[in-house]
């Protein structure tokens, strides 16, 4: 994934055909294209091959097993064409190890879940999401995911993490702004449905990447 515009469009809608035109009128404005649950369930992993086409394909998991069910996931991520697999840190250092080991062999990313951004997230997430980025840093994983709607928790991220690479998903639905969460560290933005659902998704995206460009 190359840094450009400092966006990451979140493609969370279930049709396939859906899923192209977005990508299609939103590619120049993002650097990557994050798919999940919704996409591939609803249209089956070839998605992510066929999504390609347009940028870099993050694939966001949230894998939180064993170890060797964990190497399994990322390895059907990783030969579908994903670029990077988000994962979770919870279940400890061994299953995010093996996250690691997989990616590396396919040349590929690894991102970890510190804490999330929506209110539940601060029940149990919160008070640990320190350690996870620490282990995520151990671990050498290539980033960490860190929440856009409390700019102050990806401040605090930031510090531990150092330089590794920070995406940040809260903005627009979730109340974030873009240019808060870039301003606190954060190398990337992931935004869904004020992009997806918008009658003009292109300008949607395109307001966001002037935000941040704003307070380069
Ligand atoms: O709220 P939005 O529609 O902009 O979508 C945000 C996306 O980021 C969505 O795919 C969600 O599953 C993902 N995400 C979070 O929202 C919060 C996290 O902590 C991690 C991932």
């Amino acid at each position: 994934m190359q840094k450009k515009n400092q966006l990451i469009l979140a493609l969370d809608v279930t049709n396939k055909a859906q899923a192209l035109s977005i990508s299609k009128e939103v590619a120049y404005f993002a650097d990557a294209i994050k798919i999940g649950y919704p996409l591939v369930l609803g249209t089956g992993l070839g998605i992510i091959g066929q999504l390609t086409e347009f940028a870099p394909i993050i694939a966001d998991f949230k894998v939180a097993d064993i170890p060797n069910t964990d190497r399994l996931i990322c390895s059907q991520a990783f030969e579908a064409g994903a670029s990077a697999v988000i994962v979770h840190g919870f279940t400890g250092r061994d299953s995010l190890v093996e996250c690691v080991r997989t990616a590396r062999e396919y040349n590929r990313e690894i991102f970890v879940v510190t804490e999330m951004s929506h209110p539940g997230a601060l029940d149990f997430m919160q008070p640990v999401a320190g350690g996870l980025a620490r282990m995520a840093v151990e671990c050498r994983a290539s980033g960490v995911v860190a929440p856009a709607t409390r700019p102050e928790s990806v401040k605090e991220i930031r510090r531990i993490v150092g330089n590794l690479t920070i995406i940040s998903p809260g903005v627009g639905a979730q109340g974030g702004r873009a240019s808060d969460a870039i301003r606190a560290g954060a190398d990337y933005v992931i935004v869904g449905r004020s992009i997806y659902g918008s009658k003009t998704p292109g300008k949607e995206a395109e307001k966001i990447v002037n935000e941040i460009e704003k307070c380069r």
